[in-house]
């Protein structure tokens, strides 16, 4: 090799290891920087959306990502996994704190992945869930016909009363009586009331059969002290770690019984899962670290009583909030009083700067692509800094847009209304600043 392409090689050598993204590939961080900028501009009201902090990012963005570590730690089948071991191992710590449960697995990729593995574990095809109904609150894990737990279960679901939008527990016992499953699953994805846990536990013990709760939602407010928590009612509970709970985008399955552990690692790993990302599980490790803080009691607290303070600004405006308000971060509302639809409100709101999703309200007459109703929660626009006061503000503000919407037919929306409200947005979000760098 000439001095000049040894130069050169170890210049290329170097750029690999070092060159940051900004110069290696101007394409994707052009794009990651304008989805920073989207991300400071409107106001996130999605309400299984967080904002993590930036050292999750740092341990997320790691030389971690290079390593392969089946198994658990001290029992791995690749060799050099001290480290890893010792990140796995405070984060498995720390979630069991975090949750006053004794055991816990922290490789389950995503909130999916980790119902998916609970099912492998515990219950064999063919078997019989009872589970919230998706357009009553429930998730598509728990038994949707077009998920793989629709179609390998035979599902039968509860739904919320009529009368009041909340579970009838009186009704699911007399299903689980009737269908004698073999796992009742509890918890949902748009659900704003407290879930009876302990009464879900009776009912399930009833007909001898599994509770699983998917907290995946609720996990944030679980460990902040805000709503009761599944232990000691649940056998299992899952959860995302992205959520309420505010850490890297993953699962996480918490258990109490020593006896289930070896068919939940193993349903995990090698059942549904390769190689762990670990350096996903190094930042739900510092996640976990975070919620720990007293702090986070305060911030778990706060969401609730903004998620509060907007469902009390739309209602006051006329908009039916289903089951009345919120105990929790989510609502929904329901829109068929002003006869609109889901997908151009949701659309109407974005113009306006202010970002929630269309989302299938209970019986629901349109097709889950239009939907009747609108999902809103309080995490991301909490962890931003905003208070019940703005909250309340920014309630009449998604009612100022909705109402353009009515009067001008329900497709098109006022541009008047949505330019002065994204204004009126963007000046609010200035005082509440976030990232600086992507
Ligand atoms: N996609 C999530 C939500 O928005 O609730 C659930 O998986």
């Amino acid at each position: 090799m000439t001095n000049l392409a040894a130069k050169r090689d170890a210049r290329t050598t170097w750029d690999f290891y070092n060159q940051p993204l900004r110069e290696a590939d101007s394409a994707i961080f052009q794009a990651i920087e304008a989805e920073r900028a989207r991300q400071a501009a409107y106001l996130e009201l999605i309400a299984s959306e967080n904002m993590t902090s930036r050292a999750v990012m740092d341990a997320q963005g790691t030389i971690l990502t290079n390593k392969y570590a089946e198994g658990l730690p001290g029992k791995r089948y690749y060799s050099g996994c001290d480290h890893i071991d010792t990140i796995e191992q405070i984060a498995i710590d720390r979630a069991t704190a975090l949750f006053g449960c004794n055991f816990a697995n922290v490789q389950p990729n995503s909130g999916s992945q980790s119902n998916q593995a609970v099912y492998l574990a515990l219950i064999k095809p063919g078997a019989k869930i009872l589970s919230m109904a998706l357009d009553h609150g429930g998730h598509l894990t728990h038994g949707s016909p077009v998920n793989v737990s629709g179609k390998w279960f035979d599902v039968t679901q509860y739904g919320i009363r009529d009368d009041n939008g909340e579970i009838d527990y009186d009704e699911v016992e007399r299903m689980a009586l009737e269908t004698q499953p073999d796992m009742v699953v509890c918890g949902a994805s748009a659900y704003a009331r407290i879930i009876d846990w302990a009464r879900f536990r009776q009912i399930a013990d009833k007909v001898g059969a599994w509770l699983l709760a998917d907290i995946a939602h609720y996990a944030g407010l679980v460990a902040g002290g805000a709503i009761p928590s599944p232990f000691p009612h649940v056998h299992i509970a899952t959860t995302t770690t992205h959520k309420t709970l505010r850490g890297p985008r993953g699962g996480l399955i918490l258990w109490n019984d020593e006896e289930l552990s070896k068919k939940i690692n193993s349903a995990v790993f090698p059942g549904m899962q390769g190689g762990p990302l670990e350096h996903v599980i190094a930042a739900k490790a510092v996640a976990f670290g975070q919620a720990l803080e007293p702090a986070f009691k305060d911030y778990a607290q706060a969401v609730v009583d903004n998620a509060r303070a907007l469902a009390g600004a739309l209602a006051e405006r006329g908009y039916t909030i289903v089951s009345g308000g919120t105990d929790t971060h989510v609502f929904l509302v329901d829109l068929q009083k002003q006869g609109l639809v889901g997908l151009p409100a949701q659309r109407a709101l974005y113009r306006a700067h202010l970002n929630c999703n269309r989302n299938a309200i209970p019986n629901d007459p349109q097709k889950p692509w239009y939907t009747s109703g609108l999902r809103f929660g309080s995490p991301a626009g909490t962890t931003r800094g905003l208070g019940v006061a703005e909250f309340t503000q920014v309630g009449h503000w998604i009612a100022d847009v909705l109402d353009g919407l009515v009067k001008s037919g329900g497709k098109s929306g006022d541009t008047e209304v949505e330019g002065a409200t994204a204004a009126r947005v963007a000046q609010l979000l200035q005082r509440f600043p976030v990232y600086e760098r992507a």
